[in-house]
C-alpha cells in the first residue's frame, strides 16, 4: 500500500490529539493509503524530541519551512495556534502537500479568504485541503445531520446551540496564548464559537445569514503563565491583559429562515465541555450534548401522544457512522474518536482524488460569520454574512 508521510507542527493540546488520530486510524479502519508519522515538527528542539518520541513520531524539524521541503512529507497538519495558519497552510499547499488545519481555519476573515483562494488553486492540481471540525465526526452528531437530511425533524424552526466550558472561570486562571488577541484571533468566540457555527450548518445543512452578537470580557488582566499547556497552566508573578472576549453570545437567522440562539463562554462554572445542541422542527426534535456524547435524543411529534417523548438513541450500533470499525454496542466511543474519524475521511478522500469537507471554503464562512458578531457586538446592528 501507498505510504502518506505525515508532518504535523504543534505537539501541545491539539498535537496530541492528532497524534493519536494518525496512531489508531490506521489500526482500525481499512484506509486506501498507509499513514505514517514521520515528522513532528516545534521550534524548541530538546522539546520537539521528547514530544516525538511520547507521540510516537520517527523524525523531528524545528523549522517548519524545513519541513515542507521534505520528500518523505505529503501532508502537513497545522496544529499551531491560529497566528501562523495562514502562514504555513498557504506555504504548504503552494510547495504541493496536502494540508489539515486545525481550527479556527484563520485569525481574520482576509487571511482565510486567502487560505481558500490557495486552496482552490492546489485543488486543481490534486493537493487536498480540510480545516479540522473534528465534532462533525461524532456518531450521534452524523445520525443528527442524516435524520434532518431524510425529514424526520420536519422543517427546521430553531436551533439552540452552546458550546460550555469553565477553565478560566477562576479570575486568578492563568493568561495562554488563547486569551491573547494576536495569537488567537478571538476568545471563546473563536476557539469554541467556531465548533458551534460549524456543527449547527452541518447538521442543518443550512447556513447562518445574519446575526446579532455580543461579546464580553469578564476579567480583564491576568497573571501571566510560568507555564501552559491544553487548557491548564501555573500562574507566574507579572501580570498581563486579556484581549479576547471571554464569552460570545449571539441571535442568528438561517437562509431557510430558521431561528438560532448561540452561546460560547468559557465562565460556564462546572461545565466543562458541554456542546449543547437543540433543534426543533415541524414533525419533531434532537438534541445533543458533548457530555453525553454517544446519546441523541429524539422526540418525533407523530408519535401517539399517550407514549410520546424524547428517545434515547444511544449511537453505538454499527449501523452509526464510523462506528462499525471499533467496538460492540455500547462499549462507547470519546473525545479523541473524532480525531480519527477525521483523519480517516481526509485519507479517503486523498486516495479518491476528491475535495474533502470542510473545506478551506468551509472555513472561510465561519470565519465571516464570527466576524459578523464581532462587528455587531461594536455596532450594535445587525450583520449580514455575504455569501
Ligand atoms: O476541542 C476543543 C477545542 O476546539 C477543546 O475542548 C478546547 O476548546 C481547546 O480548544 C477548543
Amino acid at each position: 500500500m501507498t505510504n502518506l508521510g505525515i508532518g504535523l507542527i504543534g505537539y501541545a493540546f491539539m498535537g496530541a490529539a492528532h497524534s493519536q488520530a494518525w496512531r489508531s486510524a490506521p489500526r482500525f479502519f481499512d484506509l486506501p493509503l498507509n499513514p505514517t508519522m514521520n515528522v513532528l515538527c516545534g521550534r524548541n528542539a530538546e522539546a520537539v524530541q521528547a514530544a516525538a518520541k511520547k507521540l510516537g513520531w520517527s523524525d523531528t524539524e524545528t523549522d517548519w519551512r524545513k519541513l515542507l521541503t521534505r520528500d518523505d512529507v505529503q501532508l502537513i497538519d497545522v496544529c499551531t495556534p491560529g497566528d501562523s495558519h495562514a502562514e504555513i497552510a498557504i506555504a504548504a499547499l503552494q510547495a504541493g502537500k496536502h494540508v489539515l488545519c486545525e481550527k479556527p481555519l484563520a485569525n481574520t476573515v482576509a487571511e482565510a479568504e486567502a487560505m481558500a483562494a490557495a486552496a482552490a488553486d492546489a485543488a486543481a492540481k490534486g493537493v487536498r485541503s480540510m480545516v479540522g471540525f473534528t465534532y462533525r465526526r461524532v456518531p450521534a452528531i452524523g445520525l443528527a445531520r442524516q435524520l434532518v437530511a431524510d425529514g424526520k425533524i420536519g422543517t427546521v424552526r430553531h436551533v439552540r446551540a452552546q458550546y460550555l466550558q469553565d477553565w478560566i472561570a477562576d479570575p486568578e486562571a492563568p493568561l495562554s496564548w488563547r486569551l491573547d488577541k494576536e495569537k488567537a484571533g478571538s476568545g471563546a468566540l473563536g476557539d469554541i464559537g467556531a465548533h458551534i457555527v460549524d456543527l449547527t450548518q452541518y447538521i442543518t445543512g443550512d447556513r447562518i445569514a445574519e446575526v446579532n452578537g455580543l461579546l464580553e470580557t469578564f476579567v480583564k488582566e491576568r497573571p501571566v503563565a510560568a507555564a501552559h499547556s491544553g487548557l491548564s497552566g501555573e500562574a507566574g508573578t507579572e501580570r498581563g491583559p486579556v484581549t479576547v472576549d471571554d464569552a460570545a453570545i449571539f441571535l442568528a437567522r438561517f437562509g431557510s429562515g430558521a431561528l438560532g440562539v448561540f452561546e460560547a463562554t468559557r465562565f460556564a462554572t462546572g461545565r466543562k465541555n458541554a456542546i449543547r445542541i437543540e433543534i426543533n422542527g415541524s414533525l419533531g426534535s434532537l438534541a445533543f450534548d458533548f457530555e453525553d456524547m454517544n446519546e441523541l435524543h429524539f422526540y418525533d411529534a407523530g408519535e401517539d401522544p399517550l407514549t410520546a417523548g424524547f428517545r434515547r438513541i444511544l449511537a453505538t450500533e454499527a449501523v452509526h457512522p464510523y462506528v462499525a470499525a471499533w467496538w460492540p454496542p455500547g462499549h462507547l466511543l470519546g473525545y479523541e474518536h473524532g480525531f480519527t474519524h477525521q483523519v480517516v475521511d481526509l485519507v479517503g478522500a486523498i486516495a479518491e482524488g476528491k475535495d474533502p469537507a470542510p473545506s478551506f471554503a468551509d472555513g472561510l464562512q465561519v470565519q465571516r460569520v464570527l466576524a459578523a458578531v464581532e462587528d455587531s457586538s461594536t455596532s450594535r446592528q445587525w450583520q449580514e454574512i455575504p455569501e
